[in-house]
């Protein structure tokens, strides 16, 4: 079950005297593992550390406005100095994941290395391959963690600009705009961030009105071409196919966000976006209340997350894909 982990202590115990460390989060990074790594490194940081953050893949050009943003390496762009940093740290904190798997040629490197791992995540169902953590499900972000971690420090004075924007980023990104994932904890950072000067309206702003033309015309094309409503188990699947992909020039990032759409319509409980990719069909599922589709993508496409969003990938055709998602829908979505 979703056990509670606060090694706070002992990490800041760990981290009492500076050190060479490690920040590392996870592939296609979101605002929530830039956010709280930036923070984090910019936190520990003004305790004389020496912090380097090493992403597997390459983040989105939207988070190019954070403060500390270009100090992160790319493992994918340089190996050899990712390898180097992870050999000279003596601890690697992980941040928003909870699976060496996630990070996958990193994560070997890791693992073959002898460092003290941390790890500050939200996940369900962390894999202890950490020495120390701050595990739990119950809040919005890493994000909120990390700040959480500062204030349980005694130290919320040390949050500065840089910091503060960081984590409301996380936590604008993973609650989409405080529309799900939050708690009474959520608003609190989020008022005391505002209260330090932090402006969320400069950051929504930056985040959320970021389209450029053509993922507006790509969403209208999903909208209007691509998206299938099956009424009875209140689920609407969006496909694209590779001409889809061909035509529209799709790139790593264009299909953000757009499943979110689906479940803006009355009524809707599902929502499944599937893409064709080279070599395999990628799925992203999302659901309200308490409706897994968690456990949707984990027993039929081989993934994870959380219950209420969720991804996951499989082989085959579109038209396949979607008559397996048809097929299964009813074990988990009840009939209304
Ligand atoms: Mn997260």
């Amino acid at each position: 079950m979703n056990v509670i982990v606060n090694d706070t202590i002992e990490i800041a115990e760990l981290l009492q005297l500076p050190k060479e460390v490690a920040i590392v989060s996870h592939r296609n990074p979101d605002g929530d593992a830039i956010g709280s790594s930036i923070a984090m490194a910019a936190f520990l940081r003004k305790h004389n550390h020496t912090v380097h953050i090493i992403l597997p893949s390459e983040y989105p050009d939207i988070f190019g406005f954070l403060k500390g943003i270009d100090d992160i390496i790319i493992f994918d762009t340089e190996p050899e100095k990712s390898k180097e940093i992870i050999d000279k740290s003596s601890v690697v904190i992980c941040l928003d994941f909870n699976s060496l798997e996630r990070i996958d040629k990193l994560g070997r490197l890791i693992d073959d290395t002898d460092v003290q791992i941390v790890m500050i995540d939200h996940h369900i169902e962390p894999e202890p391959f950490y020495a120390l953590a701050i595990s739990r499900a119950d809040v919005s972000s890493t994000c909120e963690l990390v700040f959480n971690y500062i204030k349980d420090l005694d130290k919320v004075n040390m949050i500065d600009l840089e910091i503060g924007e960081a984590i409301m980023t996380g936590i604008l990104t993973d609650t989409g705009s405080f529309r799900h994932n939050t708690n009474k904890g959520t608003y609190y950072v989020a008022g005391d961030l505002k209260a330090r000067g932090v402006d969320d309206y400069y950051l929504q702003d930056k985040i959320f009105n970021s389209m450029n033309e053509k993922q507006l015309r790509l969403l209208g094309h999903c909208l209007v071409n691509r998206m299938e409503i099956i009424e009875e188990y209140r689920t609407g699947i969006i496909a694209l196919n590779q001409k889809d992909y061909e035509e529209f020039d799709i790139k790593r990032g264009d299909t953000e966000g757009i499943v979110n759409y689906i479940l803006m319509l009355k009524q809707m409980d599902v929502a499944i976006f599937v893409r064709q990719q080279p070599k395999i069909i990628k799925l992203s599922l999302r659901s309200k209340g308490d409706i897994s589709v968690q456990a949707m993508a984990r027993d039929h496409f081989g993934g994870g997350g959380h219950k209420n969003a969720s991804g996951g990938y499989t082989y085959g055709s579109i038209g396949k894909v979607i008559r397996k998602i048809k097929e299964v829908l009813p074990d988990y979505v009840p009939k209304k």
